[in-house]
């Protein structure tokens, strides 16, 4: 495994280092200190052309100014916290809110805009990137000085390995996931409407107002949100369901069995032969299909065009310390948290 690094920018006059791997087979992982971020994911097509397959800023000060969380590690906690409050052993906490009345994806200064320390090691089949962050008492409203560790392992079988460790030396919350967007297609200025989906979810959870969770599980039968077999992205992500017009696409968490140990989603190009394999011991994916152009800044000279990428968020289902059997997300001293979940790049014909 080879193994590369250098300084993109700085922030705080702090340096943000890019650390980037490259397995046996010339796929690539690029990663920065700044939110434990996926920077660059680069792998092979069906003819052999290696490009990245991921949405990225192309600087650190975009990336900080405009919080669009590409590839970012999001915490303490994923999603959406209705109020930005929750009741936990009779006692009310109120967390900083910045999306309107509620907090968003850990709250305006989430793990994304931390920079994180990184220690990079190599062996012969694999090569992993140990990001660190103490996160103090208090930050984002939260209670608890967490210590929180994400290792990415890249391996000779093309998998990208996320390692997700915290412990708490009082009571809080923890929910993370990695905000990857996809792009198979290896070229942003190309949709992934075509991009074809199969996921194990009987079931995905309805938004009410303020894209919060409704609190409510429906059924996947017989709707757009069913992708028990291949479906085309745009069938579901252009359909006229109440669900998903208003928003002009999906941004919808979809409940997986976290106690499958086989694949929970494939997300497949036909026109580059690439697929991504998806496996987790989380309760729901939340999957974001990029619903409106973001011109805050440029990726290769354009804004980030209506549906350039896919999100695969894997974690517990949003709001779940306000949503009755929604999952655990309480992080507490005897119980550190541990989750995994890797992504499996592999080429094939359609
Ligand atoms: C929007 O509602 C969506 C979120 O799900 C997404 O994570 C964010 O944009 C990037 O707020």
């Amino acid at each position: 495994m080879e193994l590369t690094s250098k300084v993109i920018g700085t922030i705080e006059n702090k340096d943000v280092v890019e650390y980037t791997v490259t397995n046996a087979n010339g796929v690539s992982l690029s990663a920065m200190s700044l939110g434990a971020t996926l920077t660059k994911l680069v792998t092979p097509d069906k003819n052999g052309t290696k490009e990245n397959i991921t949405l990225n800023v192309e600087n650190v000060e975009d990336f900080k100014t405009h919080r669009p969380f590409y590839g970012a590690t999001i915490g303490r906690v994923a999603g959406r916290i209705t109020k930005g409050q929750y009741t936990l052993a009779g006692k009310e906490y109120q967390l900083d809110i910045n999306e309107g009345d509620n907090l968003l994806h850990g709250g305006p200064a989430g793990l994304d805009t931390k920079l994180w320390e990184v220690e990079a090691e190599t062996a012969e089949s694999d090569a992993r990137l140990i990001f660190t962050y103490e996160s103090p008492e208090g930050e984002n409203g939260f209670p608890g000085n967490v210590s929180v560790k994400v290792t990415y392992t890249l391996t000779d079988e093309n998998e990208w390995v996320i390692n997700y460790e915290a412990k708490t030396d009082a009571p809080t919350l923890f929910n993370p996931t990695n905000h990857v967007y996809f792009n198979l297609t290896g070229d942003i200025k190309k949709t992934m409407l075509d991009h074809q989906l199969k996921l194990k979810s009987e079931f995905y959870g309805s938004l009410g107002e303020e894209n919060l969770p409704s609190g409510k599980l429906e059924k996947v039968d017989g709707t757009p949100f069913d992708f028990r077999t291949f479906k085309a992205i745009k069938e579901a992500a252009l359909s006229d369901h109440a669900q998903i017009k208003p928003l002009n696409g999906l941004d919808h968490p979809f409940v997986l069995n976290p106690n499958e140990s086989g694949v929970q989603a494939i997300l497949f190009d036909p026109e580059s032969g690439r697929e991504v394999e998806l496996y987790t011991d989380c309760n729901s994916v939340v999957i974001f299909t990029h619903n409106a152009e973001i011109d805050d800044y440029l990726i290769e000279g354009e804004p980030a065009k209506q549906y350039a990428g896919i999100t695969l968020e894997t974690q517990t289902l949003p709001d779940a310390i306000n949503q009755p059997g929604f999952g655990n997300i309480i992080l507490r001293p005897e119980e550190p948290f541990t989750s995994q979940t890797t992504y499996k790049f592999n080429v094939r014909e359609a």
